[in-house]
């Protein structure tokens, strides 16, 4: 199928939506947020992958719209979910090509100054590739978003194997470890990379999820390294927003 017809398309008929995996709270074990992740519903194809379409239009004019249509989403749902949990956290995840766009940095300033949500309900997740691409620029826009009150997290932490001198230039809230690190943790192995981001990451005074738990050892581990928060398919998987609100919903 030709993807920037397909997605053009997908906007205009609505065959777009998120779905949800939540971010809990090692310590508790309480679901303190959510990361909202983009479904492309094809009417003939099926369910098609972001990992396959964002890239493509990566480099297209369409990368704009999708990002809008995420983050005003997440937002929409977002103010659903603030009466009953206040202090809920959804991510968001911006690509390189998004971010290095000024639509998109005034767009999301705007959209959560006239939000009926308080700013800091919203976080934006970046790799670290996406932003020592144009570090000045990604510095400016970052600091703008951060005046807004966002939280602006590394996703995929550790895999961009760049110099970590950037974290001390842009304005940052916390690390997602990426899942890789997480894989190849071993009970009563603290020598791990997982151990070392969390002791850099504590020195830095950044909060931290460690993601792709998938089972209960690794679990443990990451909550026993000091990972204050942890996402994966062992605690949650993403689901659609009517399921996460019912997977709240028993939490209470
Ligand atoms: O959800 P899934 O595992 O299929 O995601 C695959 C990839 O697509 C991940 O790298 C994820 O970060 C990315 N992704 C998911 N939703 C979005 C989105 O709304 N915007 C961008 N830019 N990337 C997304
Ligand atoms: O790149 P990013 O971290 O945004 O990718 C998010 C994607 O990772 C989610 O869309 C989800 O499908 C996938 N994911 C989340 N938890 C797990 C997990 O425990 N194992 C694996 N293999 N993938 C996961
Ligand atoms: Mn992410
Ligand atoms: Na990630």
């Amino acid at each position: 199928i030709d993807i920037l017809q397909g997605v053009r398309a997908a906007l205009e008929h609505g065959h777009f939506h998120l779905e949800y995996q939540p971010v809990v709270e090692l310590a508790t074990g309480t679901i303190r947020g959510a990361e909202a992740l983009l479904r492309w519903q094809h009417p003939e194809q099926g369910l098609i992958s972001p990992a396959l379409f964002i890239p493509t239009i990566e480099d297209s004019d369409l990368i704009e719209p999708v990002t809008r249509w995420v983050a005003h989403q997440a937002v929409q749902d977002l103010l659903e979910l603030q009466q009953p949990y206040p202090g809920f956290v959804v991510s968001i995840n911006i690509s390189g090509a998004a971010l290095h766009q000024d639509s998109t940095r005034d767009f999301l300033t705007e959209l959560t100054q006239n939000a009926q949500v308080p700013a800091n309900c919203l976080s934006i997740e970046l790799t670290e590739t996406s932003m020592i691409k144009h570090l000045d620029d990604c510095r400016q826009t970052l600091t703008q978003w951060k005046a807004a009150g966002m939280n602006i997290w590394i996703d995929d932490f550790g895999t961009g194997y760049s110099s970590l001198s950037y974290l001390h230039q842009l304005p940052i809230d916390g690390l997602k470890i990426d899942r890789s690190f997480v894989r190849e943790l071993h009970p009563g192995h603290g020598n791990s990379l997982v151990a070392t981001i969390l002791t850099l990451a504590k020195s830095m005074d950044l909060k931290v999820v460690a993601e792709g738990i998938e089972t209960e050892s690794q679990r443990a581990c990451v909550a026993q390294l000091g990972s204050g928060y942890g996402q994966g398919f062992g605690l949650y998987r993403p689901m659609p927003f009517t399921a996460l609100k019912q997977v709240l919903a028993a939490e209470q």
